[in-house]
């Protein structure tokens, strides 16, 4: 691609349409085919769902799996920056009231109390510190807001990522195996998706002025926040559990009737996918492993069948298959996580990881200089030139 090459055209149609389908950048981390769904750097997502987390990380942030050296050498670099959280910022969140706010606050306030408490301005260490102390971030925000803070038990970071977060909300037995296993699954799967999704560009946006990793992670964690995007996994299964049955029929009325008083059938649709994503089928099939009886689950698995063809009815929806939100929520449900409101956290976490490579990469580019800041145009509308007399 040439420098002068011309790869999209803007129309006027293009303008208010949230950025749709504008190429603004490159993205070394991962891309979104429309049918295939998401890579990370090549591979397809579903092929990396049962590696070591920490593995999926390095190949994010390195552009290629580890060796075996490689990969012990960087579990032991987070396993030593888990080890420390600082007080300030744990102190920030113990002076909030259990129960208040949206889990997605005190995850975006916890992010930024770290920063405040601990910044160093080298983005590479700030953001292993960022990924190495998020599940016990994620721990102490669960048992605080919960109001059971002294149910957490030690970290033990030798454990990795996932299983330290359940170690320390005191999950044994097999109870705590299903919930290593589906929670590494749902992690991997959600690290990153390419650089336009709006947690990720948000972030992006923010870094690009030169903030702190914290603070454009704390932004991406808020834009993540909205329902039409990373808390649609918690609205999902607010709508599985208002349609209480798998009778399609019922299925139908429900979505017919939501359609008609223009609310958004969640857990369908997609701003880039034009297909299934492959991730929803993932977690429909890791379901089939741990919870085939589960009642939201198989409520989950019949909006699969009964939702596209009415979706398709509707020739403005593009995409009127499932996305990564249809089963997620009834999963996490049915290994234990009982609150549907906490589930958004779950995937913030996984996107930090994501947005700090790319962050990352960005810094990086223009020999170090890193990219611009942002700034895209606007053109001026019904703004005639006035003076005051
Ligand atoms: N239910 C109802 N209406 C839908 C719809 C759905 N599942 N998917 C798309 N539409 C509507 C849009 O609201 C839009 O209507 P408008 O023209 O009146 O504004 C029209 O169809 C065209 O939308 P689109 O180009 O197909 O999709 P989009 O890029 O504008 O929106 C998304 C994508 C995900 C926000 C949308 O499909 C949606 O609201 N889905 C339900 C919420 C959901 O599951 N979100 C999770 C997405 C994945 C994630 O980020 N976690």
């Amino acid at each position: 691609m040439g420098d002068e090459e011309t790869i999209f055209s803007i129309s006027e149609g293009h303008l208010d349409s949230g950025l749709r389908g504008i190429p603004v950048g490159t993205c070394k981390t991962s891309y979104v085919d429309p049918i295939e769904g998401v890579h990370y750097v090549g591979y397809p997502v579903g092929d990396l769902a049962n590696l070591e987390e920490e593995d999926v990380i390095y190949l994010l942030m390195h552009k290629r799996l580890p060796d075996p050296e490689e990969s012990a050498a960087f579990r032991k670099e987070l396993a030593h920056r888990g080890e420390e959280m600082p007080t300030g910022a744990l102190r920030v969140l113990e002076n909030l009231t259990p129960g208040s706010g949206h889990p997605m606050d005190w995850l975006s306030i916890g992010i930024m109390a770290m920063g405040a408490a601990e910044t160093t301005g080298d983005v590479r260490v700030d953001s292993m510190n960022l990924i190495a102390r998020t599940p016990e971030l994620m721990a102490r925000i669960f048992l605080l807001r919960g109001g059971h803070p002294e149910k957490l038990r030690p970290r033990n970071t030798e454990l990795g990522l996932v299983e330290n977060f359940v170690h320390m909300l005191g999950v044994d037995g097999e109870e705590a195996e299903m919930m290593n296993r589906a929670l590494r699954f749902f992690f991997i799967l959600h690290m990153d998706h390419g650089g336009g999704n709006l947690s990720t560009f948000s972030g992006k946006a923010v870094a690009s002025g030169k903030a702190s990793v914290y603070a454009s992670l704390a932004s991406a964690m808020n834009a993540l926040s909205g329902p039409l995007h990373g808390r649609a996994n918690q609205a999902c299964l607010e709508f599985v559990q208002r349609i209480g049955t798998s009778d399609p029929d019922e299925i139908e009325k429900f979505v017919r009737a939501e359609l008609a008083a223009k609310r958004p059938i969640y857990g369908f649709g997609h701003g880039v996918l034009r297909a299934e994503d492959p991730r929803a089928r993932l977690l429909i099939e890791l379901g089939s492993e741990v919870c085939p009886d589960d009642e939201y689950y198989k409520i989950a698995k019949a909006l699969r069948e009964v939702v596209p063809p009415i979706l398709k009815e509707h020739p403005k929806i593009k995409n009127p298959f499932p996305n990564v939100d249809l089963a997620s929520g009834s999963l996490l449900h049915a290994i234990g996580f009982r609150k549907p409101h906490y589930y958004t956290t779950f995937f913030g976490w996984a996107r930090v990881a994501g947005i700090c490579a790319q962050i990352l990469d960005e810094r990086n580019a223009r020999d170090g200089r890193g990219v611009p800041i942002y700034r895209p145009k606007y053109i001026a509308k019904e703004q005639p030139h006035r003076r005051l007399e």
